[in-house]
């Protein structure tokens, strides 16, 4: 045999064996044709790597085969964050909904004004209530009545309703007469938004005047409350 038909049969061969590697079973007309080609020296060499070629096929089958189940095992590892992400979603959902009831039944107080925190206050039953509107914007933000006329001692009542478009509050200045001190009467929250009312108790035991003002407009929107 000649080197050269030796390198040919070697180039078949290889040819056929990476056949094999693709194929489960090469068409039977190549056998012949093989057989025809030459003796059939190579021979046991090839069935013996055909079986090495199909039991790798198989080991490529099983690898991606298994392989197939870990990306399934791993989509199914990821699937429970999926359920889970709605699931924490909805929880936080419903906890904002109770944060924001609970907050909101606190403020309106099952429909009547909010209670004053203020110990100096708290508990007591009004002696007098005065309605005031609380109004306008900027420059021309009002309170009516801007003067409130009581015993000194009593219990006062002071209804606030905004009755503008913009928010609006009430703090009177305390026994200093100083805004933003210790003394301030404020109603919680310090806030009126536009159609709401708020309340606010006062009790000053010393006869004077006491100014009030909205903290929103305080050059504008004052008034007096005076004690007798
Ligand atoms: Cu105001």
């Amino acid at each position: 045999m000649s080197g050269k038909a030796r390198r040919r049969r070697e180039a078949r061969r290889r040819a056929r064996q990476r056949r094999d590697e693709q194929m489960a079973e090469p068409p039977p007309q190549e056998e012949g044709a093989e057989e025809a080609a030459g003796p059939s020296v190579e021979e046991p060499a090839r069935t013996a790597a055909g079986p090495e070629a199909r039991h790798s096929r198989a080991a490529r089958k099983r690898a991606k085969r298994s392989g197939g189940i870990q990306e399934r095992v791993a989509r199914v590892h990821v699937s429970p964050w999926l359920i889970a992400t709605p699931v924490v979603a909805i929880g936080v959902g419903i906890v904002a909904v109770l944060v924001l009831t609970s907050g909101s039944s606190g403020t309106t107080g099952g429909g009547s004004p909010s209670p004053t925190p203020d110990p100096r206050v708290a508990g007591l039953t009004p002696d007098v209530s005065f309605n005031i509107d609380a109004g306008g914007e900027v420059n021309n933000a009002f309170f009516g009545p801007d003067t409130i006329t009581a015993n000194a001692g009593d219990v006062i009542e002071l209804v606030v309703t905004n009755i503008g478009s913009v928010s609006h509050n009430l703090r009177v200045a305390g026994p200093d007469d100083e805004y933003d001190t210790a003394d301030d009467f404020e109603m919680p929250p310090n806030v009126i938004i536009p159609g709401e009312t708020q309340r606010l108790v006062v009790k000053l035991d010393q006869p004077g005047t006491y100014r009030f003002r909205c903290d929103f407009h305080p050059l504008v929107q004052t008034g007096t409350l005076v004690l007798e």
